[in-house]
């Protein structure tokens, strides 16, 4: 089975509940779509857990690509980082001896931001953010559909963090037709939705089910979406 999970943010024991719940094995596989660090409070546990696994594939989020930029020694990015969450993970790394940061480092510039995959007959393009209208042209193919892989990679080449917090895939007009069916994270369903929940449209899924979510609320959750029978399965989180 292949399974999907985004924005864990530091939630690794709720993380660790949900894949017991779905009975994750070795002959599964798991895409963890980016934002595993940041806000809670196991935060290198997460990325721990992704890079050694074979069969878990992180993909990159904004926080990781902060936490990247830290490392890289960035001026003045500390407190900007700490501001938008990082204050857990900066707890955890910093008191670690320089190999250990490298090793860290080294492991979040090769993150993938993308992955195509097929299964049950149905194209997907897994990705954190989803898309960017304000980047640069996407690239159409000769359906007249965007090929979504090569147009991310190029906003991903032009401006890395733009594309990475971009929202612009939840207020596109409905004639826009991508190639593939998206699944991203990134944006909180309990913006937009009361209940929470994953977000289902024609185009997309939206399985951040707000983990993190600022404000407390009884329906923030961390969802499990299996590509291969459409079923999510959810863990809450207090
Ligand atoms: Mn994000």
């Amino acid at each position: 089975m292949i399974y999907v999970i985004s924005d864990v943010h530091g939630r690794y024991t709720e993380f660790l509940r949900l894949l017991k719940k779905v009975r994750f094995k070795e002959t599964d596989e798991l895409y963890v779509l980016g934002d595993v660090v940041d806000r809670g409070n196991e935060n290198l546990k997460m990325l721990d857990f992704c890079r050694s696994r074979k069969n878990v594939t992180l993909l990159k989020g904004n926080h990781e690509l902060f936490m990247q930029r830290y490392l890289e020694g960035s001026p003045r990015l500390r407190e900007n980082w700490r501001l938008w969450g990082g204050g857990t993970t900066l707890r955890e790394l910093e008191p670690l001896p320089m190999q250990k940061k490298q090793e860290y480092l080294r492991f979040l510039q090769e993150l993938p931001h993308y992955r195509s995959l097929r299964t049950g007959g149905k194209d997907y393009f897994l990705t954190h953010s989803g898309f960017s209208v304000d980047i640069a042209e996407p690239v159409i193919g000769q359906d007249g559909r965007i090929d979504i892989q090569v147009s991310v990679q190029r906003f991903v080449e032009m401006d890395e963090w733009a594309y990475l917090i971009s929202d612009d895939l939840h207020f596109l007009p409905a004639s826009v037709k991508f190639d593939r069916y998206i699944i991203c994270g990134h944006y909180p369903t309990l913006e937009y939705r009361e209940e929470g929940g994953v977000y289902v449209t024609p185009v997309f899924t939206d399985i951040d089910c707000g983990c993190a979510w600022k404000q407390p609320s009884p329906h923030r959750k961390m969802a499990c979406l299996c590509l291969d029978t459409g079923e999510v399965c959810y863990q809450r989180i207090r």
